[in-house]
């Protein structure tokens, strides 16, 4: 914290390009005085109060006037990163704001990293660790349920359950170490089966954290879907029936390959990342194998497949068959009975019904029919409705946050086991407290430079 305190930053905290207005930002101490040495109008930056916005001009050192801007000023602590900021409203063209950056930097500021702004909420203590990273978060959510859970992260309520269970932690160390303390006299203090218990308590809260990360993933990134079957049954036209109906915003994913369309769909706030294939079969011929190979490694990767039948064919010998291959990858399959607008043969479909775990659906994708039944299935299979339904649940949908509980896990687990085996306090004592230091790790109360440049690193700059 101490290397801060003399140092301004400054960065555009806008996206490049024209717009109604543009803001530079510069935060640290005497950030405001700084900026007053360009800041012209009837009422000093250094003399206005908190959280007031000033009409002005910005001036540059020759005395050319660079724009007429609003300059928001904001006092320490009651600011973004905790200390003295002023934030510039200028015109938002891409010169004119480099031009008053340039000016800003020329009279003493430094240019900010990416995400310093945020750091610096966290190294002042504004937020914790989780709460920057939901910062981040949030900028890249790109459907309801991602905004949802990062702001309820960026509220605090992970830090708070965090807190909670390093509490109880904490709690049984000081016994323990109490405990070892007066050892000579011999008080037992709490009895070790006693203890096993309660560590086996915290343990079970880590494993429900760590095991919501299945479901908190898919809200953060959303769900791989892939849509597989043999050529001709359906599978793009069911991808564009789709997309007409329920079509993401978002800009499309880099990288599409031509053997594979991928696109975004959301399905009741959640983003599902479908993915097109060229279709199953077998084949001697080298480049189709090698596609189909392709196709495995894609359903290898994704978490939910969509299998097309199509109804109107007048054998199911190889769905079958490819059916029970995917059932190998232990991922959810749905069956999809497409074209049933055609006239077919219902009897020629019940060998499916070997298949009872996976949902199936009819529907015809170019007459639209049964679309939202298939939605609704798609989004049930991965969002289980009792996971939705309960509200104080927290969701892990970060990684890092989820290695940290796996560690913590792993601990509490040695502590578990050494007090059941009646093993000294000073061996129980070491495991909880690498148990405590895994979960401190989440919301940054212990943390490295290495760390912390990985995360704030990801930022963009201004932010
Ligand atoms: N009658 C009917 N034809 C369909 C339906 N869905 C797809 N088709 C037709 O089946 C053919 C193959 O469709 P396509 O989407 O390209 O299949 P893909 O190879 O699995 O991607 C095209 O001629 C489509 O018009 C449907 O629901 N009903
Ligand atoms: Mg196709």
């Amino acid at each position: 914290m101490k290397m801060y305190e003399e140092d301004i930053i400054a960065a555009i905290a806008t996206p490049v390009g024209d717009g109604a207005i543009s803001i530079v930002r510069v935060s640290g101490k005497n950030s405001i005085s700084l900026v007053d040495k360009i800041f012209h109008s009837t009422v000093s930056l250094n003399n206005s109060p908190a959280n007031s916005i000033n009409y002005g001009k910005i001036i540059d050192t020759d005395g050319t006037i660079l724009d007429e801007v609003l300059a928001a000023v904001f006092r320490a602590p009651r600011s973004y990163t905790a200390e003295d900021m002023v934030e510039i409203n200028c015109h938002g063209g891409w010169y004119v704001t480099n031009k008053i950056l340039e000016l800003i930097l020329n009279v003493g500021a430094r240019l900010a990293e990416p995400g310093e702004f945020t750091k610096r909420a966290f190294l002042n203590g504004r937020i914790d660790l989780s709460q920057a990273e939901a910062v981040a978060d949030i900028i890249q959510s790109k459907s309801e349920m991602a905004r949802k859970s990062s702001i309820e992260q960026l509220q605090g309520n992970l830090s708070k359950k965090i807190n909670e269970i390093s509490k109880k932690i904490v709690d049984l160390l000081s016994i323990i170490e109490l405990q070892l303390d007066f050892s000579e006299e011999n008080i037992v203090l709490k009895e070790h089966s006693n203890l096993v218990e309660e560590i086996k308590l915290i343990s079970n809260e880590v494993q429900k954290l760590i095991n919501s990360f299945k479901i908190g993933k898919f809200y953060r990134e959303g769900v791989k879907l892939i849509i597989v079957g043999k050529p001709n049954s359906g599978k793009s036209s069911l991808l564009n029936t789709l997309l007409n109906e329920n079509r993401a915003i978002v800009t499309p994913i880099p990288g599409t390959t031509r053997d594979f369309i991928e696109e975004n769909l959301i399905i009741k706030g959640a983003l599902f990342k479908i993915v097109d294939t060229a279709g199953l079969r077998h084949s001697q011929d080298p480049i189709e194998m090698e596609g189909i190979r392709r196709t495995y490694d894609k359903i290898e990767n994704s978490d939910l497949i969509l299998y097309i039948i199509d109804v109107a064919s007048n054998s199911f010998v190889e769905d079958i068959e490819f059916i029970h291959n995917l059932s190998n990858f232990h991922k959810g399959i749905i069956l999809v009975f497409n074209k049933i607008d055609l006239n077919f043969n219902k009897n020629a479909i019940e060998p499916f019904k070997i298949f009872t775990s996976y949902p199936q659906v009819e529907i015809s994708a170019i007459k639209h029919i049964n679309i939202s039944n298939l939605t609704d299935i798609i989004f049930n299979s991965v969002f289980k409705e009792p996971m939705l339904d309960s509200q104080s649940s927290i969701l892990i949908t970060n990684e890092r946050h989820k290695q940290a509980l796996v560690k913590s896990f792993e601990s509490l687990s040695m502590a578990e086991s050494s007090a059941s085996k009646l093993m000294s306090g000073e061996f129980i004592a070491l495991d909880l407290r690498s148990a405590l230091n895994a979960l401190e790790s989440i919301t940054g109360k212990i943390t490295t430079d290495e760390i912390l440049n990985n995360i704030f690193s990801k930022f963009c700059i201004g932010k």
